[in-house]
């Protein structure tokens, strides 16, 4: 690996999920992974107006600088206030993050959402569309809805694993960079589960 989010190997843990595609799985700050600067992209667990907020997203307009926001604000809006409704993707270069692009998904809000199991497995399958669309190789994601979007971890990690298994397989490398111990905790967990060593 070229880029990295930290240099704890304790903290990196890797899965093949085809011949030719690898899952990792590892701790770390998401602004700072990169692969290669031109075929990587990080996933954003942003909201639907698609302008910034707290969290992961606003770590990633943080580092990303000022010209993320107006690329944002370049994505059209489907109705008044949403770029991007719950469980699609839109995507934006990366301008000063060392990854080439940003995709920005919107997770469900487990509370108000009447599927939140469907919504959260499209934002993954839609971020990986937009990736291979995008001709994206690599794609960090974060744990999505995991935050202030409320949805139990253990639940979230089965559907983002699961998903990634079922659709990741055509990007050469599909990463997960969590930010807490407990949440890599549990997605190591169960991707022993559902994917093996
Ligand atoms: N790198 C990796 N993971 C991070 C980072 C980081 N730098 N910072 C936080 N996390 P959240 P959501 C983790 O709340 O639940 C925003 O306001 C964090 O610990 O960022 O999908 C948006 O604008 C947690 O495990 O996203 C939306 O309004 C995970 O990222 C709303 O929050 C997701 O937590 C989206 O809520």
């Amino acid at each position: 690996m070229l880029g990295g989010a930290g240099d704890e190997s304790r903290f990196l843990v890797e899965f093949a999920l085809s011949p030719s595609s690898v899952l990792k799985i590892q701790k770390g700050d998401i602004t700072q992974w990169f692969i290669d600067g031109s075929s990587d992209a990080i996933v954003n667990a942003a909201n639907e107006r698609m302008l910034g907020g707290g969290g992961v997203d606003g770590a990633i307009h943080r580092a990303a600088g000022l010209e993320l926001k107006e690329a944002c604000y370049e994505v059209p809006e489907v109705q008044p206030g949403v770029r991007c409704p719950t469980g699609e993707a839109r995507i934006t270069l990366g301008f000063k993050l060392p990854a080439s692009h940003v995709i920005h998904t919107v997770g469900p809000i487990y509370d108000a959402d009447s599927d939140p199991e469907s919504s959260l497995r499209n934002a993954h399958r839609n971020s990986l569309r937009v990736a291979k669309e995008n001709n994206i190789q690599y794609i960090a994601f974060p744990a999505i809805s995991c935050g202030v979007y409320r949805y139990p971890h253990e639940e979230a990690a089965t559907i983002a694993i699961s998903t990634v298994k079922e659709f990741g397989i055509d990007l050469k490398e599909v990463h997960f960079v969590l930010f807490s111990d407990d949440i890599y905790d549990i997605w190591v967990k169960k991707a022993n589960e559902l994917v093996g060593k």
